[in-house]
């Protein structure tokens, strides 16, 4: 009875921080670009990756887990916010000098960990944006507001993408490495300082990283990007070191973290354009850079897993392995991997790839491993979304949050943990066009402007005037449009997405 007092007494002190130890660590590891047969453990042959091989044979892995969107920033922007993408106007990819797209103090993935005394890092490609549009990121002072405003504790991020400019890391609020007497200007206008562009200057390029479409603007080690950029040479990042550089911070912030409930989100520049490994890759697939550039994403997260079996840390988190948005493999360089592709299918047996609402555009490798590896080797089909990892993970730690917080974002905490293969009964998904999921049925809807195949990365966008169904469980390649034949499911499945898209929904 006295013990039981005592616990009470401890409880009412200190709060729900008295259990804080026995909230596992969570540790997101987002790839870019990374499609669904880009790995061995989802079929890939010409290329190897033992760590997430490894972590798939310890954990549980998702053969319908899907991105949300089918590029970078609305699929990060539902991760982190739990909003579905298009229910917020300018959140398309960005530029590297646009404002935060998420309004600080609103309630995120970060946010809600903060609450449940966790510590978040973040470090990696953040793409979501930087500043106000009154107050645009002063690369030369504090930049703010950006991921320490919504929640996360440290940051060590690419602003944009590897092929944006400004083409350094931010740390926290300032630009690591910046000699203050060689300032920073960005412009995604006009040309800025006198260093000459890709377009002006191609002998001065890497000739095995050429500009194919786009990226021939700003030179930076050797790579002309999209957007323009000067100064700040001491800070400029060199392609080649990336991985390295952001896998080292990653396992720093678990070292510096091991005695805390830590949330790490380390978001690869792999396997993005420009794709650069490290010397040490080069040659390690027959396939060029885009293989090797796999090997390197494989390599960092064995680094993490290595860094949390030193620590002893492993049996005490949970780690998932997963990527942004579906494969592409021309993307604005000519780096051979059209050519060295061979018989690697980079999205699988899936239609489309990047962009596409086909699902090659966001179903995406997703590998969860549990603490005490519970569940080893199983493999669910269970339809899941990055954008549930904010409500998985509320409920996870129990936290409570406004009712209209994270709107779009589901508690699919038994499929995550192997409990159940039941995720999901609708999930909408943005692409050119959007689409919705039911169950393994799929409907596209009707896009009367866009182009069936992209213009230059020769991917087919899923655009089509007429209304799209598709029954995944019989045609996973989404080869026969059913449309016509059921025009009753369609207009089932339509009314669905109508009440999903027309919900009253609070956007910050
Ligand atoms: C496109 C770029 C592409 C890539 C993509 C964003 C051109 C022609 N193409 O606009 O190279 O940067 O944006 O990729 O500029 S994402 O993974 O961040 O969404
Ligand atoms: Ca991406």
């Amino acid at each position: 009875m006295c013990r039981f007092i005592v616990l009470i007494f401890f409880v009412l002190i200190f709060g729900s921080d008295i259990f804080a130890v026995e909230k596992p660590n969570i540790v997101l590891i987002l790839a870019d670009d990374l499609g669904y047969g880009d790995v061995s453990c989802y079929g890939a042959t010409r290329v190897k990756t033992p760590n997430i091989d490894r972590l798939a044979n310890e954990g549980i892995r998702f053969t319908d887990a899907h991105s949300v969107a089918a590029t970078c920033t609305p699929s990060r922007f539902a991760l982190i916010s739990g909003i579905y993408p298009w229910r917020k106007s300018g959140t398309g990819i960005l530029p590297g000098n646009a404002p935060l797209i998420i309004p600080p103090k609103s309630i995120t993935l970060p946010s809600i960990l903060k609450q449940a005394g966790y510590v978040n890092g973040v470090v990696g490609k953040w793409h979501l944006g930087l500043g106000t549009p009154q107050s645009p990121a002063d690369w030369n002072g504090e930049i703010k507001p950006g991921p320490l405003e919504i929640g996360f504790d440290y940051s060590f991020i690419i602003p944009a993408t590897g092929d944006r400019v400004p083409c350094v890391f931010v740390e926290n609020h300032r630009v690591a490495n910046l000699d203050p007497n060689d300032p920073i200007q960005v412009s995604y206008k006009e040309k800025i300082g006198a260093e000459p562009t890709g377009k002006e200057r191609p002998d001065l390029l890497k000739q095995n990283l050429l500009p194919d479409h786009g990226h021939d603007q700003t030179i930076v080690n050797g790579i002309s990007r999209i957007g323009y950029m000067s100064g700040g040479k001491s800070a400029r990042w060199v392609d080649e070191n990336i991985a390295d550089t952001i896998t080292a911070k990653a396992c720093r912030f678990i070292e510096e973290n091991k005695e805390r409930s830590f949330f790490l989100y380390f978001a690869t520049h792999d396997i993005h354009v420009p794709r650069v490994p490290h010397p040490r890759f080069v040659g390690k697939t027959p396939m060029g850079a885009r293989g090797d550039v796999i090997v390197e994403f494989d390599w960092s997260v064995g680094e993490i897993l290595q860094t949390l079996d030193r620590l002893k840390l492993a049996d005490n988190t949970i780690v998932i392995v997963s990527s942004d948005n579906g494969p592409v493999v021309n993307d604005g360089y000519i780096d051979r991997a059209v050519d060295l592709i061979g018989d690697h299918k980079p999205a699988g047996l899936l239609r489309g790839g990047k962009s596409s609402a086909f699902e090659a555009g966001t179903r995406v490798p997703f590998i969860v491993r549990l603490p005490k590896k519970t569940k080893a080797g199983k493999v669910s089909d269970a339809l899941i979304s990055l954008i549930d990892i904010p409500a998985t993970f509320a409920a996870l730690t129990n936290q409570k949050i406004p009712e209209t917080a994270i709107p779009d974002s589901e508690n699919i905490l038994p499929a995550l943990i192997g409990e159940t293969n039941q995720g999901r009964k609708n999930l909408v998904l943005a692409a050119h066009t959007q689409s919705l999921r039911h169950g393994t049925q799929k409907i596209i809807l009707p896009n009367k402007k866009g182009r069936k195949i992209t213009a230059h990365t020769h991917i087919e966008t899923g655009n089509d005037p007429n209304p799209q169904l598709y029954d995944l469980k019989n045609d996973l390649g989404e080869k026969n449009n059913l449309a016509e034949k059921q025009p009753e499911q369609w207009n089932n499945l339509h009314k669905i997405f109508q009440e999903i898209r027309n919900k009253k929904i609070v956007i910050p």
